[in-house]
């Protein structure tokens, strides 16, 4: 197994591909890939940042909905990582809703070289409506998906939501049991991720 500091070093972590439909899609299945889903400000952009050490391999922002397509990162020729765009912002206008529903869906459905899907949950918001109907069709199309508890630099000692969502969890038949908790700003739980994700390579 290749070290963690190897396969997330800076210099080999390189944006590959953006599709905005699916025929923009890339077919690059010959590497295993992760993918980064949650809804629209939940940090999936900010958790890839932090696990390549870059401040700014995915672009992140204060307002909702930056990322409108999906974003592929290639690390050290050996990694692919998805980045998903956030799902459930209001703002947006129905048909733009759906037109980002079924571009993750399309994504979803068939993706051979998928290890894996990281199910981004803001720690100060715990599971929503809309995280668990994304949940629903992950357990549907049996895409093993793991939770990330995400900002919990912002959650206090007497917060449950871990006990919340480790609970909601269990119950899930794609979902894995443990759950990751971290935070993209202090570096918790950064290396544990990785580990994840390298034990999947
Ligand atoms: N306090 C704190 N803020 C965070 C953390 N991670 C992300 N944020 C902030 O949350 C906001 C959204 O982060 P992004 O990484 O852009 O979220 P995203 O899920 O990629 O958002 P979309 O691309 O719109 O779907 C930004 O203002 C980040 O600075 C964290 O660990 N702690
Ligand atoms: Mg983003």
């Amino acid at each position: 197994m290749a070290s963690n500091s190897n396969i997330f070093s800076r210099a080999e972590c390189k944006f590959t591909a953006g599709a905005a439909s699916v025929e923009q899609i890339p077919h690059n299945l010959f590497l295993p890939e992760v993918a980064f889903a949650g809804r629209s400000n939940s940090g999936k952009s900010s958790l890839i940042n932090a696990l390549v050490g870059q401040k700014d391999l995915a672009r992140t922002s204060k307002f909702p909905g930056r990322t409108q397509q999906i974003n592929f990162f290639t690390i050290s020729g050996k990694l692919s990582i998805c980045d998903l765009p956030g799902y459930g912002y209001a703002a947006v206008s129905k048909k733009m809703r759906n037109l980002w529903d079924q571009l993750i869906l399309d994504y979803l459905s068939g993706r051979q070289n998928l290890r894996r899907v990281f199910l981004l949950i803001d720690a100060r918001r715990g599971i929503q409506k809309n995280d668990l109907a994304i949940m629903d069709l992950l357990d549907a199309a049996a895409v093993v998906y793991q939770i990330v508890l995400t900002k919990v630099d912002q959650i206090d000692g007497s917060s449950d939501v871990i006990q919340q969502t480790e609970d909601e969890t269990s119950r899930r038949a794609a979902a894995y049991p443990q759950i990751l908790i971290t935070s993209a700003q202090n570096g918790t739980g950064i290396a544990a991720l990785g580990n994840e994700i390298v034990a999947l390579m």
